[in-house]
């Protein structure tokens, strides 16, 4: 199969809401990290030929625990497009998904654009207008979730759907790291943590990414919205869930499931 036939393969899975065998199981066993980007970017070519736009680049993998899981050094990039992002409190169905799953996430909103390599958290804050809280809803299109490197990167790293908070806040007026962030589901907590838990700071993330898109030449736009990564583990979504994120500073980012 051609690079563009193996994305047609996971979009289409993504279309129907069908769960697929993971590609290096039997279609493409040595697929490389590189050759893995390249698949994922004949799917943003074809979103964007179906009309939609990129709303920024996530980052993925960038906790350590889950970076320790998956065994990489390296996290990993997908992106997001303007028909993913789902109004805060509003309610999502759960026939449009496949088995998906939910994690709060701090983005950031650019205000300059990132050009790697070698930029530092540092520099990213200066680039940055904006921060806000995120529910990220991921809906791997693999059976189970079940997936090595390659084939997740190939996957746009799992993006289905994001809820952005209401709140903006000028990075400078908190500490991102200390952000304390608190994901509960009907009333009851699933999972807490910290803005460190994202490769010791969000603005790390985003430093990162900047420097990995260097390699293909690209950069960080200014305007672009970019989700840096997982505070908490990625939790299973069912019918009437009611989902809270509450991220200090940054008030809380809800949605329900029906
Ligand atoms: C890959 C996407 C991970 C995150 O924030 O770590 C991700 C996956 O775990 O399916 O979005
Ligand atoms: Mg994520």
């Amino acid at each position: 199969m051609t690079n563009k036939e193996l994305a047609k393969f996971l979009l289409d899975a993504e279309l129907q809401r069908k769960e697929v065998v993971k590609i290096t199981s039997d279609k493409v066993p040595n697929l490389t990290v590189e050759e893995a980007y390249t698949i994922q970017e004949e799917i943003v070519n074809l979103k964007l030929e179906q009309g939609h736009s990129i709303v920024g680049p996530k980052m993925g993998l960038t906790s350590r625990a889950k970076m320790k899981q998956m065994n990489v050094e390296e996290a990993i990039y997908g992106y997001i497009f303007d028909n993913m992002v789902v109004q805060e409190g509003s309610e999502i169905s759960l026939a449009d998904f496949i088995h998906p799953k939910v994690e709060a996430e701090i983005a950031f909103i650019l205000g300059k654009d990132i050009e790697g390599p070698g930029i530092s958290g540092a520099q990213v804050l200066a680039a940055t207008d904006y921060v806000c809280s995120a529910l990220e809803i991921i809906d791997s299109r693999y059976e189970n979730f079940n997936f090595t490197l390659p084939d997740v990167i190939a996957d746009n790293a799992s993006s289905s759907k994001v809820v952005f908070g209401n709140k903006i806040r000028r990075p400078e007026d908190l500490d991102l790291d200390l952000v304390g962030t608190v994901l509960s589901i009907n009333g009851e907590i699933k999972d807490l943590g910290a803005g460190a838990a994202v490769l010791g700071h969000p603005a790390n993330s985003v430093a990162m990414l900047a420097n990995m898109l260097h390699r293909k030449g690209e950069k960080l736009k200014a305007g672009q919205v970019i989700l840096t990564g997982g505070i908490t583990g990625a939790v299973h979504l069912s019918y009437g869930d009611h989902v809270t994120a509450k991220l200090d500073g940054l008030g809380e980012v809800t949605f329900s499931v029906g």
